[in-house]
Formats: C-alpha cells, sequence, structure tokens
C-alpha cells in the first residue's frame, strides 16, 4: 500500500487521531522552543537567587564551627570541605556541594563587627562546585571600620574558562554585600581584593547560596505532553 492510497483509506477514528497527535506535538515544541535559555550574568540581590533555584538551593551558613563570639580560628584551615576534620571538629563542618581553598579563618558572631559565623582569608578564596551550578550568591562583608575597595569576583565554567572578571564597588564594613552570577554552567568562583595599601586580604563570606533549578513547570508539561505524544503514536500503530 502506497501512502497515497494508505491516506484515503484512512477512516474518521485514525485521521482524529493523527490530527490529536499532530497538535500535540506542535504544542511540545512550543514548549521547549519558549523555556528561557539560561543568561550568564550578575545576580542582582538574594531574592532573585532565590527565585531561580527554588527549592533545590544548597545554603551555606558557616554556623557549625565551634568558635567563641568575638573570637577568631587562628590556624589556617586551608582547604575546606565537607569532610575536612580541623582543631578536632568535623567533618560535616560545610555542606557537601562545595569546597573552600585557600581559608585562613574562621571567625565567631560579633568578631569586628560581624555579625554572624564567616570564614575569610589574608589572600584570596576559591570556591569550587563539586558538580556545575547554574547560579550562586553570596554575602561578602569585611571588618567594620576596614573599608575594602579592588574587590573581584572572577567566575570559571566547568572546564576552567573565565566567564567573567567582576569589579565590585567597595566593600563599606562589616553589614554585608551580596554578590551572585547566574550562567549555563558555573564550575568555581575566585575571590580577591588589595586594599588601597596593598594588605592583602579577602572579604569575609557567608550564606554561600548555589544549586540547579528544580524541575519547573514548563519541564514537567513539556514531559507530560511528550508521553502523550508516545501514548498517542502507539494506540495510532
Ligand atoms: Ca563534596
Ligand atoms: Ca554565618
Ligand atoms: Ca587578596
Amino acid at each position: 500500500m502506497n501512502r497515497f492510497s494508505y491516506f484515503i483509506s484512512m477512516n474518521k477514528q485514525q485521521l482524529r487521531r493523527g490530527m490529536v497527535a499532530a497538535g500535540l506535538a506542535g504544542l511540545a515544541i512550543m514548549v521547549f522552543t519558549t523555556a528561557a535559555p539560561v543568561e550568564a550574568g550578575v545576580i542582582s540581590d538574594r531574592g532573585t537567587l532565590d527565585a531561580i533555584l527554588g527549592g533545590n538551593q544548597i545554603l551555606e551558613d558557616f554556623e557549625s564551627y565551634d568558635v567563641a563570639p568575638g573570637g577568631a580560628e587562628a590556624n589556617p584551615l586551608g582547604f575546606l570541605d565537607e569532610n575536612t576534620i580541623h582543631q578536632g571538629q568535623g567533618p560535616g563542618l560545610v555542606e557537601d556541594g562545595a569546597s573552600y581553598n585557600s581559608v585562613s579563618s574562621w571567625t565567631g558572631d560579633g568578631f569586628l563587627g560581624l555579625s554572624t559565623k564567616m570564614i575569610r582569608s589574608t589572600n584570596y578564596i576559591r570556591i569550587a562546585y563539586d558538580a556545575p551550578v547554574i547560579a550562586m550568591g553570596i554575602d561578602l562583608a569585611v571588618f567594620d571600620g576596614y573599608p575594602l575597595n579592588n574587590v573581584i569576583v572572577d567566575v570559571f565554567d566547568a572546564a576552567g574558562g573565565l566567564i567573567e572578571s567582576v569589579n565590585l564597588p567597595t566593600l563599606p564594613g562589616a553589614s554585608p554585600t551580596f554578590f551572585g552570577y547566574e550562567a549555563p554552567e558555573i564550575g568555581s568562583v575566585f575571590i580577591d581584593a588589595v586594599d588601597a595599601g596593598g594588605w592583602d586580604t579577602t572579604p569575609s563570606l557567608d550564606n554561600h547560596g548555589y544549586g540547579v533549578p528544580e524541575p519547573g513547570t514548563l519541564a514537567l508539561l513539556a514531559a507530560g505532553l511528550a508521553g502523550l505524544l508516545c501514548y498517542a503514536w502507539r494506540k495510532r500503530k
């Protein structure tokens, strides 16, 4: 039977099924093509970060290390991840999903005006993600009375290629400044600063949020339509 004779031999029911399948395919294509692609760029505030990541966000508040209020850990931690044991504390000092390199100290509540526990470095901090994330955000703070200029944040993709180097405005003090970034694949983030006097330091870090998006309603809808399409196709055969 050639195509033409097959077409004219189709009964009304077969024709209706074919039209439904074609309609569903069209809808599925529309849904897939209207899903907004992730663009690379700075995220201006934490609300935007929360909206991007939804319930799939890992939030690291650096509260798991036992350090006295007003005190600071004097021994450099160096590398820090969920497996780190430092000064008899750990593992589990931070959430699994990210590691922090070149950490000099962990500061307690109220240390030089900082409101909660944070980590910092006398040089730089490199955050590396176990698996690439699509968005991250972090609070950056400096000690009261020590505003910090020349703060840079370099964002790298999973292959180690530089996505963007961002110069931050002067960090005024202990009241944190939010920095966030989104990109299709963020592999690591490098934070560094040299103050005006040449003092090598980096901002204190707190409330680090990162992750991949939760399955959105559009993606679920598309998956559902694809399933319906398969069902219609199989019934037709
Ligand atoms: Ca890990
Ligand atoms: Ca904290
Ligand atoms: Ca530095």
